[in-house]
């Protein structure tokens, strides 16, 4: 009986890791990346997913192993117990501290690319997440942020193609995160603060805006969507919004 019970539980590694071989062919893995930086990011989630899964894999055929081979019912010797092993100890310490150390140091240029250097431009845009909606606000004629004719909107966020795009990232109520997959872009939403996240979008079309952070029973429908395009059209959108907005705003058509 105790065969059966090995055999389940060597079942779970070979199922986790058939999972990951064939989640590919049914398009239920990483989604695809249209950013200059993406690579980088997904590399390191490749470097970190090895690292764990040969753990993984490691101790469950170790569990295996011990399930098949010992069985109290056949094996009437008692077991053995044991107050510690000093060394034993020290190793299993110093080896996660040492994978640990490994991947901090590995992941510092990402870091820094990501998280610290800010280019020296222009926000794009504000995005302010609230219950349960991202709204948006954006630099009008005037091309300056926080004058009197921003354009506004709700969940419809517009950026142009091959340009460094810089976002200020704000929220109105409680915690989300800014997700964009396909530019492995995710930015934690935290009240009181002003972030930045920064990056450049390498293809045109249409992609998802979510909220990773659960932020309250709306949580599911903080969806946005993400539109790029050229130059061109980018500006003739956001010429047209302004109009729009001015005409039902300000009939007279007077600005100040
Ligand atoms: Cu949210």
């Amino acid at each position: 009986m105790n065969k059966f019970w090995a055999i389940l539980f060597l079942l779970v590694p070979v199922l986790g890791c058939a999972t990951f071989i064939v989640g590919p062919y049914f398009n239920v893995w990483l989604p695809t990346d249209i950013s200059t930086d993406g690579r980088m990011i997904d590399h390191l989630f490749y470097v970190i997913l090895w690292l764990t899964g040969a753990v993984f894999v490691g101790t469950e055929v170790v569990l295996f192993l011990f399930l098949w081979r010992y069985d109290a019912r056949r094996d009437d010797e008692p077991a053995k117990f044991t107050h510690g092993s000093h060394s034993l100890e020290v190793v299993w310490t110093i080896l996660p501290a040492a994978t640990l150390l490994f991947i901090a140091i590995y992941q510092m240029n990402a870091w820094a690319l990501e998280k610290m250097d800010r280019p020296n431009i222009p926000p794009t845009a504000e995005v302010t997440g609230r219950q349960f909606e991202w709204r948006l606000r954006y630099p009008g004629p005037d091309g300056e942020l926080y004058t009197q004719d921003d354009v506004t909107g709700v969940n419809e966020l517009h950026l142009p193609v091959g340009e460094e795009i810089l976002l200020i990232i704000k929220s109105q109520d409680v915690l989300h995160s800014f997700f964009l997959p396909v530019m492995r872009v995710k930015q934690d939403v935290v009240p009181g603060m002003k972030q930045y996240v920064w990056f450049k979008c390498t293809e045109t079309g249409k992609y998802d805006i979510v909220c990773a952070e659960l932020c309250g029973w709306g949580h599911y429908k903080m969806k946005g969507q993400l539109t790029v395009e050229p130059r061109a059209d980018f500006d003739r959108w956001l010429a047209e919004q302004h109009v729009l907005q001015t005409a039902t705003t300000d009939p007279s058509g007077d600005e100040e």
